[in-house]
């Protein structure tokens, strides 16, 4: 009992500070789940963390599962919790990105969410 009440307290403890260890998606623009009027030039991911650029993917892919980024996904100088990559130019339609990364403490995230270029 008594040892169970601390492994309960260490796990408390523990929990948010692990929760908040990984490098998980904060924000991204065009923003997630989001509708934009014209066609983005590129996207922007912020992160929770900063990022081991040379392990940190992003790729951009249509409604057929064909990519429509420029394939030159970088963490910009000087912005260590941004991922940044080029997108050639896109017709209206929804877009998924899907991300995945790995943070300084060497942790692997990923995820995908998704945009609309509403078009006129
Ligand atoms: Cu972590």
């Amino acid at each position: 009992m008594r040892r169970a009440l601390v492994l309960a307290a260490a796990a408390l403890a523990l929990g948010p500070r692990l929760a908040f260890a990984h490098a998980f998606l904060d924000h991204a623009s065009p923003a997630v789940g989001s509708s934009v009027p014209t066609a983005p030039k590129s996207i922007t991911l912020w992160f929770t963390q900063d990022l081991e650029p040379a392990f940190s993917q992003v790729r951009v892919t249509n409604r057929a599962g064909q990519r429509v980024d420029a394939g030159n996904a970088e963490v910009p100088q000087g912005k260590p919790d941004e991922l940044q990559i080029g997108l050639k130019p896109l017709p209206a339609g929804t877009y998924t990105v899907h991300w995945r990364v790995v943070s300084v403490d060497t942790h692997t995230t990923e995820g995908t969410f998704t945009f609309e270029v509403a078009g006129k």
